[in-house]
């Protein structure tokens, strides 16, 4: 198995009965005529899904049917909104009905799942309806086919060849986010060239698009700020001046000729160098809302990013928040702000942004990272649903307690129609399309969270496990907590209690603690870690940078006291001393010592948990796991001994009797960096 199929894999039930309960109520699957084209998707999806799974041919025709025969049907129903399904028995037949075709689509998908996984169709009734109104992947592709941050192999988007060659690739990727609930796919990187915008790329975005239309994606790109300039012939992107604004405007009246169901735009301005209203002495509001106008009547919205820093203007942490929270209330209509989960930079656990809750009066949609830049790349396996749900059930408690993430994202906090959420894709071109087997998990729950954020991560596991890898029920419990704790293991190992941005410069691999000069100090590692001969950690509070102020009493409250901050945050609030006993009952020390050690004997167990399953997997797949496995334990020893002894350093304590000390030098391992590096 090469992975390429992901957890839509229809190979024949294996249990005999269950097959035939199933082939009783799939006889035909039945279409009014004349449907459109994804009606006509959703029927063929089916139909290839019943069919291998159930093991015997199922014809498509014509409605009405009737008992034994599944039927999809279109019908406006308000209580499922536009993108809602439906299944039940209606007449003694099987029914998916919703108000779009669209909504039919997810709603055979759905159906599938439950035959994937095992359930039986007596009795079933089911209806859902997604929570958040845009959920959207962003790729961070680059026309000349790499992939900012990407560790799967080069872009799945071959513009070279593009309109006229549609590689069989762009419509499986479709398959596979319809299949979870997504409904867009941001194109390109958010540090965007300008030629995505130039007719000649258009007619390849078109071609795209026209892919991935039946499945109910809509397209989506990032844009160039400067782009006027660049490719306009105009002398300024200035947002007010009205040779700027017409510009936009006919930009995208052409994109919207082309594709008529264009989403909109992504923007990244006065962030990390990229260009932007500020460079006019415009606000990010004066930028965003200029291209709401430019879109106009069209169904399209915009996406600015609240991604900003600014080198030496203090906390990291704060600057985001400083920059937005004063223009909430100033953003047009169809202006969206896309907020990451965290405050710094897709660490390992970060707290929640403090900008979730404080904007009330604008839509914020909350940005993830599927690829696992500061995660180990494609080469440890963590499973992101408990990062992801971490977030969305953060308490921002702006509106009283359960004011959480998850309820600012979906618009019901403060009463938004618009809602969005985005996930940084970790697909690329390798044949399982995320390098590691592992992050199709990460796709899959991404999907099916931004459709229903209630979902538990561990279901989530199980499914995709049962769907991707087997659905042998001893595999299945050997594999369930591996994936389950896997996020928490690799918090133990390279950044536990609550450190962070303590990896390798710019490539964001392997551990760099010691990291003390680059080109701006908040992107060494000693600007976060702040160890010294008294201890370790970022004071926020009061006596500190106050980013904690940034936060509702509510929340703040939970971090402000050291003694009562969870340990896994309190490096990020505190400076704690090394010496100073924790609610662990451990020093500062000897706790930080205790999960280093512990995070990577985990791994180890990682390691026992898989070759438990092995009997069940496919030999491919297990070996493939196995090995990546084995390079991660290799790796966390790595973390731990480089920041054991570094900050021993600091700390000038011995390591707690239990553990074992390193058995190589600091000055060793510091090379391992240089290496992998390349310095
Ligand atoms: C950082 C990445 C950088 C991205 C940036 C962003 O290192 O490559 O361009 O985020 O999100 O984490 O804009």
């Amino acid at each position: 198995d090469d992975g390429y199929r992901l957890w839509l894999k229809y190979d024949q039930l294996p249990e005999a009965g269950l097959r035939k309960e199933w082939q009783a109520q799939t006889n035909s699957i039945r279409i009014d005529q004349n449907v459109g084209p994804t009606l006509q998707t959703a029927a063929h999806e089916l139909q290839l899904g019943l069919q291998g799974l159930l093991g015997r041919p199922v014809p498509v025709g014509a409605a009405p049917g009737g008992k034994g025969h599944l039927r999809l049907r279109v019908a406006p129903d308000a209580a499922l909104g536009q993108e809602g399904y439906r299944i039940s028995y209606q007449n003694g037949g099987l029914e998916i009905t919703g108000s779009t075709e669209t909504a039919v689509l997810y709603g055979c998908f759905a159906l599938l799942r439950q035959v994937q996984t095992g359930q039986r169709p007596a009795g079933l009734r089911l209806s859902s309806q997604p929570r958040i109104r845009y959920r959207l992947l962003n790729h961070w592709d680059n026309p000349n086919g790499t992939v900012e941050r990407g560790y799967a192999g080069s872009s799945i988007w071959k513009w070279q060849e593009l309109p006229e060659v549609l590689d069989p690739r762009y419509q499986d990727y479709a398959r596979a986010n319809a299949s979870i609930g997504l409904n867009g796919v941001v194109l390109n990187n958010v540090n965007a060239s300008a030629r995505y915008l130039t007719p000649e790329y258009l007619r390849k975005v078109a071609a795209v698009a026209g892919v991935l239309r039946p499945y109910g994606q809509r397209v989506y790109l990032s844009v160039l700020w400067a782009a006027p300039k660049v490719i306009g012939g105009l002398k300024t992107s200035d947002p007010l001046e009205p040779q700027v604004q017409a510009w936009w405007k006919a930009r995208t009246d052409e994109i919207y000729k082309t594709i008529p169901d264009f989403g909109g735009f992504l923007v990244k301005a006065n962030s990390e160098g990229e260009p932007g209203p500020q460079d006019y002495s415009r606000t990010h509001a004066d930028g965003a809302n200029m291209l709401a106008r430019a879109l106009g009547q069209h169904d399209g919205i915009v996406m600015w990013r609240a991604f900003v820093y600014k080198a030496g203007s203090g906390d990291r942490f704060r600057q985001a928040y400083e920059e937005f929270q004063p223009l909430d209330g100033q953003f047009a209509d169809k202006v969206l702000v896309q907020v990451k989960n965290g405050p710094i930079d897709f660490q390992a656990r970060e707290p929640f942004h403090p900008l979730f809750g404080a904007m009330p009066r604008t839509p914020l949609v909350l940005e993830v990272q599927l690829t696992q830049e500061y995660l180990g790349f494609a080469t440890h396996a963590v499973y992101l649903g408990p990062l992801i749900k971490e977030c969305l059930e953060a308490d921002t408690h702006r509106q009283g307690p359960g004011s959480t993430v998850a309820k600012v994202v979906d618009g019901t906090l403060e009463k938004h129609s618009l809602s969005g959420i985005a996930g940084v894709a970790n697909i690329g071109s390798d044949r399982n399309w995320t390098g590691h087997p592992v992050g199709q998990a990460n796709w899959y729950a991404f999907g099916r969270l931004a459709w229903d954020h209630t979902l538990r991560s561990e279901d989530l596991a199980r499914e995709w496990t049962r769907m991707t890898l087997t659905r042998e029920p001893a595999a299945v419990a050997a594999i369930l907590p591996l994936l389950n704790q896997s996020r928490a293991i690799y918090v133990r190992y390279t950044t536990p209690l609550g450190l962070h941005h303590i990896m390798g410069q710019s490539l964001h691999y392997g551990p760099e603690p010691w990291l003390s000069q680059s080109a701006r100090p908040d992107w060494t590692s000693v600007y976060y870690h702040k160890a010294d001969a008294q201890g370790l950690g970022f004071d926020r509070t009061a006596t500190g940078s106050d980013a904690l102020a940034l936060y509702a009493p509510g929340a703040r409250h939970l971090w402000a006291n050291p003694a009562t901050c969870p340990p896994d945050y309190l490096l990020w609030f505190h400076h704690v001393g090394w010496g100073q006993p924790l609610s662990t009952g451990r020093t500062l020390w000897d706790e930080l010592t205790t999960r280093y050690y512990s995070g990577t004997d985990s791994v180890r167990w990682m390691q026992q948990q898989w070759e438990l399953a092995k009997p069940a997997l496919d030999p491919q797949l297990y070996a493939d796991v196995a090995a990546r496995l084995r390079v991660q334990h290799r790796e966390a020893q790595w973390w731990r001994d480089a920041c054991v002894l570094y900050f021993q350093e600091f700390a000038r304590r011995p390591l707690p009797p239990t553990l074992t000390p390193p058995a190589r030098p600091l000055a060793e391992i510091k090379e391992l960096v240089d290496i992998y590096q390349l310095r």
